[in-house]
């Protein structure tokens, strides 16, 4: 179709050859962009991507009737069906977009602009979403732009090339920019099928792992634990739920049945253990409720679960501690590393070499396949995920991740509450529940505390815990007046201690102050 006339006076080239340019040129900013995101996707987390977002949101949004008849139609092909008509649509908007992009810029930037809009929609309404979730979308967006206008503006040189000379420049440059882009697209989504390819082959792995029945059950949820206040968190928290906090970009991805851990340094003797001596071991099963250093008060940085484990004062007993160790660096498949004081791995709070999660084997991205589980610690010191290494050494001798970047050395959780429910302003005015969760892992939480503005601390109805180690949900109604109102909420111990009202930032080891809501009543 691209005949070139050497030699002759060229006339204004036919707009055919300029369309057909602006159409690839947009099918192909789309396959970039579709790429980059599925790329960007693979990377950051097995649960994420926009493509498959955009699908489910599909399949919910669509009606039961109209599911139905695709099912009815399709039958088991109807997800390669939905898939389909997902990539004609989006190429067809590409055409559009390639099209509209030479004749009305910037329509067609507009266009595609729009569906990564609407990948970042579908994203946001599935409940894996999270802060890394929106990233992808917003790069296929970007992306598939930034492209496309770049290679509108070559097919428009090329439209407007009058010499038969710049004709023949135009059409390379136009041939070289659409092509490579091409290419690109081709490696983006090579890449992003390998990376896929790696998590699926170990999502099924870990499908096919059968966690044995606890030796020692956990301790069952008292009745009552969980208070029927609408708006409070669940007392256990789901595992797609629970807060995420690592340093890794890409989530490790690591076959069960290569996984070793060591116990090296100041040992009698080195162990290693694999996944099945790991399974064979008399597990326990605990609740624990985990916290970031990094928690505001207030914050959401906190979960429980039933972690399934091995004690790792087992293990280490096995490996015989020499005398003169005080802490255990273990290490992560990543190189990650945390410092534990050796005392609360060999102390009776069942420190635990974690292997299931509420009833699970490890969500990929919460350590799958082994993790550390350290109930009164916070994370950073203690939750290794991916863990590969344990090394029994000295606080003077060795430093890890975090405590090298001015963390503190040991990180015990501190005793705080937060205020979950009202959640929402306003408020009718009247008597208003205030309710929330207290903890003080391994201590224990013995009251919790409620004041409306600068009145009197009253006793909240504090509901029983599953241990220490867990928190506990508290409720208590007060009476509002019209207007707005400060509710604060403080927490006591196992020991008497009250909750420091001092504030004080994250850094080094943990905020403290109390949590303040600030509601309006009507
Ligand atoms: N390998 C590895 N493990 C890690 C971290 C990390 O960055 N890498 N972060 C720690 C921190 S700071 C916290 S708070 C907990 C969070 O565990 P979660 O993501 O399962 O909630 O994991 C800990 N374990
Ligand atoms: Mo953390």
């Amino acid at each position: 179709m691209n005949r070139t006339r050497r030699g002759g006076p060229t006339p204004r080239p036919a707009p055919r050859h300029t369309k057909g340019w602006a159409i690839a040129a947009g099918l192909v900013a789309a396959a970039v962009g579709v790429a980059a995101g599925e790329l960007l996707a693979a990377i950051l987390s097995p649960s994420l991507s926009p493509v498959s977002a955009v699908g489910s949101a599909v399949i919910d949004a669509v009606p039961g009737p109209v599911k139905d008849a695709a099912i009815a139609l399709f039958g088991t092909a109807d997800k390669a069906a939905l898939l389909t008509g997902m990539a004609l649509i989006i190429a067809l908007a590409a055409v559009a977009a390639g099209w509209l992009e030479l004749r009305r810029p910037p329509a067609g930037s507009l266009i595609l602009g729009a569906f990564g809009a609407a990948g970042l929609v579908a994203v946001l309404s599935r409940p894996q979403g999270g802060l890394l979730a929106v990233l992808p979308p917003v790069a296929a967006g970007v992306v598939a732009v930034l492209i496309l206008r770049a290679l509108a503006a070559r097919v428009r040189q090329l439209a407007d090339a009058r010499t038969p000379e710049a004709v023949g420049a135009g059409r390379r440059a136009v041939l070289a920019a659409v092509g490579g882009g091409a290419a690109v697209a081709l490696l983006g989504t090579a890449l992003s099928a390998v990376a896929r390819g790696g998590q699926a082959g170990v999502l099924a792995l870990r499908d096919a792992v059968r966690l044995p029945v606890p030796a020692r059950a956990a301790a069952p949820v008292p009745a009552g634990a969980e208070l029927a206040v609408q708006g409070l968190p669940p007392l256990v928290t789901p595992a797609a739920d629970f807060y995420r906090i690592d340093t890794a970009l890409s989530v490790p991805v690591i076959d069960p049945d290569k996984w070793r851990l060591r116990v090296t340094g100041m040992v009698d003797r080195e162990v290693e253990l694999t996944f099945a001596d790991l399974l064979a071991k008399p597990l326990q099963e605990s609740y624990v409720t985990l916290a970031c250093v990094s928690n505001e008060v207030g914050g959401n940085l906190i979960g429980n679960a039933r972690w399934l484990g091995w004690p790792v004062r087992e293990l280490l007993a096995q490996a015989g501690i020499r005398p003169g160790a005080d802490m255990v660096l273990s290490t992560s498949r990543d190189g990650w590393s945390a410092s534990t004081p050796l005392e609360a791995l060999t102390d009776n709070r069942d420190a635990l070499l974690a292997v299931g999660m509420n009833g699970n084997p490890l969500p990929l991205e919460h350590g799958f396949p082994v993790r550390l589980v350290v109930p009164g610690l916070y994370g950073y010191v203690s939750a290794t995920k991916w863990v590969t290494e344990l090394r029994v050494t000295r606080f003077a001798d060795e430093t890890a991740y975090w405590t090298e970047r001015g963390w503190g050395e040991r990180g015990p959780v501190k005793l705080s509450s937060r205020i979950d429910v009202p959640g929402r302003n306003p408020v009718s005015a009247g008597t208003v529940t205030v309710a929330g969760v207290a903890w003080a892992q391994h201590t224990g939480i013995s009251a919790v505390q409620v004041r409306v503005d600068d009145g009197e601390w009253q006793d909240a109805q504090l509901a029983p815990g599953i241990s220490a180690d867990t928190w506990r949900q508290y409720s208590l109604p007060v009476e509002l007046t019209p207007g707005g109102h400060d509710l604060s909420v403080r927490a006591v111990d196992a020991n008497g201690t009250r909750q420091a009202e001092e504030k004080r930032p994250v850094l080094p080891d943990g905020a403290t102050g109390l949590h303040t809501i600030r509601v309006t009543a009507r």
